[in-house]
This record gives structure tokens, sequence and C-alpha cells, in this order.
């Protein structure tokens, strides 16, 4: 948030007589919305930028902190429905992806940026899809305008005017939770174009950035027990809906399968650095830990104007939302992140690794002795 507009709503909330004593350089006592109206000759001369998505856990290379002016930032994505394998079991998902993966790619800009989307509906694909994205406002957040048939593209372009993280999903008229059970949600970022910052207004950085998409999967199983595979997604629907509703998933998956953040695709640190992780849960609640770590600095709720927790051991992640940890690591070793109900983690696979290299510390942690047997 610029330093004036800051003043003006530091002013207001200590009129309120709510604000003034804690986080005195985040906004308080206003929503946050950066900058005027402006006109569309106005926008049409912003600087634009073109930004090649990567896929997660992977963001793409961004600025945390910007001067003033707004930029337009193009994005585009292809929707893409394929049959994917879920677990080591070769259980298959008849999925539905933006760009392919599960969640889509994390799209990263600043506030007061405007957001300019291409989805595109290749003709390759059975449904019609479309977008909403929680970080914009008006027209079920642009789910009404974005509407793409097999074979159809479409443009979309929306102020990001709140900052933080926030879900984006697929939501078409009739069948939007298959859509988002399926596969169709990612992570939109809005950094705040000062930078994240702690509840003091110092600055906060991270030296990486990973994108964390929990999946909540309801895989149907045959009169043996086995789960079902199909050979379209039209054909999965009837017995997924059923599935559904018993609110019981049958996986709850990171990344899109059981063990994607393991092995190869492990996250990786090192001692000394900050990682900011972006944990996102389209349709269902999760309770994110980092296994020998904590969160430093938690955006549990993911909106960068509301002061941090700090020193968190499990932080929480409502249905419908995208949270944000920052973590510097200060012991090598594997560290587990998972969903803290052990059940969902371990049983059911919403558990990934990060490998840390460095230099372990005994002043943190030491063994004293190591297990042997019982003397006295
Ligand atoms: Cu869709």
């Amino acid at each position: 948030m610029e330093r004036r507009s800051f003043l003006k709503t530091a002013g207001l909330g200590a009129m309120a007589g709510s604000a003034a004593m804690a986080a005195p350089a985040l906004a308080k006592g206003a929503p946050a919305t950066a900058g005027k109206p402006m006109s569309e000759p106005e926008i049409a001369k912003l600087k634009r930028i073109k930004v090649d998505l990567v896929a997660p856990p992977f963001v793409h290379k961004h600025d945390q902190v910007v001067d003033a002016t707004p930029r337009i930032v193009e994005f585009r994505m292809v929707i893409e429905e394929k049959k994917m394998v879920i677990d080591s079991k070769g259980t298959t998902l008849q999925a539905m992806t933006f760009n392919g993966s599960m969640p889509g790619p994390t799209l990263v800009v600043n506030a007061g940026d405007y957001v300019e989307l291409t989805l595109v509906n290749p003709a390759t694909n059975a449904m019609p899809h479309n977008v909403d994205f929680h970080g914009a406002t008006g027209a079920l957040g642009g789910a009404k305008l974005t509407d793409v048939n097999p074979g159809q593209q479409v443009t979309l372009r929306f102020k990001a005017d709140r900052a933080g993280t926030f879900v984006y999903h697929c939501a078409p008229p009739g069948m939007v939770p298959w859509h988002v059970v399926s596969g169709m949600s990612g992570t939109l970022m809005v950094l705040p174009r000062g930078g994240l910052k702690d509840p003091a207004g110092n600055p906060l950085r991270y030296d990486r950035a990973y994108t964390i998409g929990e999946f909540d999967l309801y895989i149907p199983k045959d009169e043996n027990g086995k789960y079902k595979e199909y050979q379209t997604l039209a054909e999965s629907y009837g017995d997924t809906v059923e599935v559904m509703r018993k609110l019981i998933p049958t996986h709850v998956v990171f990344n899109g399968k059981v063990g994607a953040l393991t092995g190869d695709g492990a996250l990786k640190a090192k001692v000394g650095e900050t990682i900011l992780l972006i944990h996102s849960q389209a349709n269902r609640d999760t309770r994110p830990h980092l296994i020998g770590g904590h969160g430093d600095w938690v955006w549990e709720t993911g909106k960068f104007d509301n002061p941090p927790e700090r020193d968190l051991e499990t932080w929480f992640v409502r249905g419908g939302s995208a949270a944000a940890a920052l973590y510097t690591f200060k012991q090598p070793g594997v560290y587990a992140y998972l969903n803290h109900n052990l059940i969902e983690a371990f049983e059911l696979g919403a558990a990934g690794h990060v490998v840390v290299e460095g230099k372990w510390n005994d002043d943190l942690m030491k063994q004293i002795k190591p297990a042997g047997p019982i003397t006295a």
C-alpha cells in the first residue's frame, strides 16, 4: 500500500476507535482497494507485461516490490481434460485441469494491477468451462463472462485491487463442484506493491515461492470394492456425484497425486533460505503443518493487508481459500509438509517433503544419548 493511502486509511481507523495501536504500517479500518477507477483510455496507456506461466509447485518469476504505476499483466491458460493416475496403485481420475496441472499455475501480480486472462478451451475437450477468480469483483468472479465451449477462447480483464492469495476455479452452471473436485483450481497471488510486511511494518522477503494445491478426490468403487476406471469424462459423472454427496473423500492429494511432492518431486531449500508456501484448497478445509519447522509468519486467511501471525505450529486453510506462510530454515534434513489430520496425510495422501541442505545446529537440537538399553 502506498504511504499516502495508508495514512488515509489509518486515519479512518483511528476515528473508528480501532486501529491506532496495532499494526501501524498495515491498512486498518477500511477495505484495501488500491487506486481510483481508471477510464478505458487511461487503462489503454498502461504498460503491458506478458507472463509465461510455470507448472506447480513452482511459481513464475516476479518482483516482490514494484513502483506505484499499475500494469496490465497478460496470462493465457489452456484447459485440458485428461485421465490422470492419482496413486501408486494406478487408480485413475477423469481430471479437468487448467494448463494440464493440479493445481493450475499460480498467477502473480501486484495490488492495483489489472489481470488480463485469455482462457482457451480446445476442441479436443468435451465440456464447457469458465473461471471464477476470488480476487476479482463482479459477474460471479468472472465466471459469467468466461463461459467457453470446446473450440472457443475468451479474454477477461479485472482489477486486482485487494492483496493476498486468492483461489480461482472453474464454475460452470449446474456442474460447479464436479469441475472443482476434478482438478480445476489454482491460486492468484496479489502482492502489496511495497512487498510483504510484518505487523510492525518491517519488510518480509522470500527467496523462493512454492505453490501447493490440495485436492479432495471422490473416486467411485465397483461392487468388489475396487476403484472404477472410466473411458470418458462424462461416463464418470453420475457415480462421482454419489461419492461426493457422502462428503468422504477417497484420496486427499497435494498437486495431483499421492506422493507428487516426494522423491524427485520434493521441494528444495537451504538453511538460511526463506520460502513462501502458498496452500490452496478450493473445496474443503485443511490444516498445514511443517514437521520440524513452523510458520514464521502466516496469513492463514491469505490476505496481506491483515497482520500475519507468528510461530504457528499448524495453520488452517478454509475450503474455498488460499493461505501463505513464510519460513526460514534453521536445520537441514528432510521435512514433511502435510495436512495435520494425520489420516488425511498418511492414509489418504495429503503430504509432501522439503529437502533442506545445510549445517546442523546443536544449540537448537541435540541428541544427548542415542537410543540404547535401559540402564537405570
Ligand atoms: Cu470446468
